[in-house]
């Protein structure tokens, strides 16, 4: 299997190859350089069309799979911020570092130290040009803090359901086994049983 990965997100792309071992694995960058797309559906799923959509129209080919991931980190406690802004939560072009600092300060104002959270990934894969989604999430708990230096985004302040410790100081190998974005590329997988 041809995949295009529909992402510029570094952390995204590593996991991605590490979650698809056996298959022909391409960044869009690689086959037809750099592209700005504008996100602006209201849901996850929206935006992971509109991102693979773009990448499949441009690659203007049926021999390649395209898969695109929308995911963000929602806190209840906090009005359910940042969710499908989690990229963008500290302005546009925000590091990972900015977006943390912003969450850390937003529970901090609610004097949260830790409260529920839960990450989501939607999935979009498009081939010959049908158009599937699906979803995967991830259950825990957020902290006001950062510990660990493993993962991406948001991983260092987070705590899956059942651990103690964060996704920061977990390996990508046991965050794989559980995350997600996993959850989502298995159901993935499925439908491209189905298609291919
Ligand atoms: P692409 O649109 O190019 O895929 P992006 O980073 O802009 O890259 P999203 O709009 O889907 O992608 O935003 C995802 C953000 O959610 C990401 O930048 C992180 O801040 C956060 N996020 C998603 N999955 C994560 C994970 O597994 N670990 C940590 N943070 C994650």
């Amino acid at each position: 299997m041809k995949i295009v990965l529909a992402t510029s997100n570094k952390g995204k792309i590593g996991e991605f190859k590490k979650l698809l071992p056996n298959e022909e694995v391409y960044t869009f960058k690689e086959l037809i350089g750099d592209m700005q797309i504008v996100e602006d559906a209201n849901s996850f799923k929206g935006n992971a069309i509109i991102k693979a959509k773009a990448i499949y129209d441009k690659l203007n080919s049926q021999e390649y799979i395209v898969i695109s991931d929308d995911s963000g980190i929602t806190v209840p406690a906090i009005n359910n911020e940042p969710g499908i802004y989690s990229a963008r939560y500290a302005g546009e072009g925000a590091s990972d570092k900015e977006n943390n600092a912003k969450l850390i300060s937003k529970l901090l104002e609610k004097n949260l130290q830790i409260t529920p959270a839960y990450y989501t990934a939607c999935i979009c894969i498009i081939y010959k040009g049908e158009v599937s989604t699906v979803h995967g999430w991830m259950y825990g708990n957020v902290i006001a803090k950062e510990v660990g230096d493993e993962g991406f985004g948001y991983d260092p302040m987070f705590i899956p359901k059942g651990y103690e410790k964060t996704l920061g100081e977990l390996s990508h190998e046991e965050k794989n086994e559980f995350s997600h974005r996993s959850k989502a590329l298995k159901l993935a997988k499925k439908v491209l049983e189905v298609i291919l």
